[in-house]
């Protein structure tokens, strides 16, 4: 799978790109990241990447031209994803359908925002990671990129723990316990040292069913 970033400050992405999962994949050749600087296509000689708001107002608005330029010169053809608080909110069937996607390209704004035009012209579909608001797409980025690789065959070494955990049976994942069997007067459920693997599942459908209730009765329809 192939993703292409579009960000005024690349050196965000240095340190999350070579560390951990994405890194590994990345370096397995299972993902093919590359990283470009929307400055580098700015034309004129202040390489101006932004401009006052038409109408008025305050801070600035990402100019359009430099961000056209730079998903021209990416080839191939991407789908092409705009971050935004007022996008399309990411979840996990969205990261699902992107993750069978083979390119990406990810464009992200910052200043007050983009000029209304990437979105309608390119056309760059715009996704949300949350209703707050940041400064820049770049972390948002990061939060879709990894969401979304861990779903390409091979990125998670054990494949069946991914259709076991939060979000993929519409529930929260299920409590998980390590050892020492009491920390600070907090026992381990019994049936969990059991060796008995059919109430273990038993325990776990409920207590998942029961966290979901008590954490997000959203996702269950209450
Ligand atoms: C993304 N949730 C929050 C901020 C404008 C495209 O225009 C803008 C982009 C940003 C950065 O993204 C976010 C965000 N999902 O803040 C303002």
């Amino acid at each position: 799978m192939r993703i292409d970033v579009l960000t005024i400050f690349p050196g965000i992405f240095e340190s999350p790109l070579r560390e951990s999962l994405l890194g590994k994949a990345i370096e397995r050749g299972l993902l093919d990241v590359r990283v470009h600087d929307i400055r580098d296509h700015a034309t004129d000689r202040h390489r101006q990447v932004d401009d006052e708001p038409f109408g008025g107002g305050p801070g600035m608005v990402m100019k359009p031209a430099p961000i056209f330029a730079a998903v021209e010169a990416l080839g191939g053809s991407p789908r092409l994803i705009l971050l935004s608080p007022a996008g399309r909110r990411l979840d996990q069937a969205l990261a699902r359908e992107l993750a069978g996607e083979p390119h990406l390209a990810l464009i992200c704004g910052r200043y007050e925002g983009v000029d209304e035009r990437v979105a309608e012209g390119l056309p760059a579909e715009e996704v949300s990671v949350g209703d707050y608001v940041l400064s820049g797409g770049e972390l948002p980025a990061l939060v879709l990129l990894e969401a979304v690789t861990r779903l390409v065959p091979g990125v998670v070494g054990r494949e069946e723990s991914l259709e076991r955990e939060s979000f993929e049976a519409g529930l929260l994942d299920h409590p998980h316990y390590t050892r020492p069997r009491e920390f600070r007067g907090m026992k381990v459920p019994d049936v969990l040292l059991s060796g008995d693997h059919a109430r273990i599942e038993e325990w776990r459908r409920r207590a998942a069913v029961e966290k979901t209730r008590r954490h997000r009765p959203d996702l269950t329809g209450e």
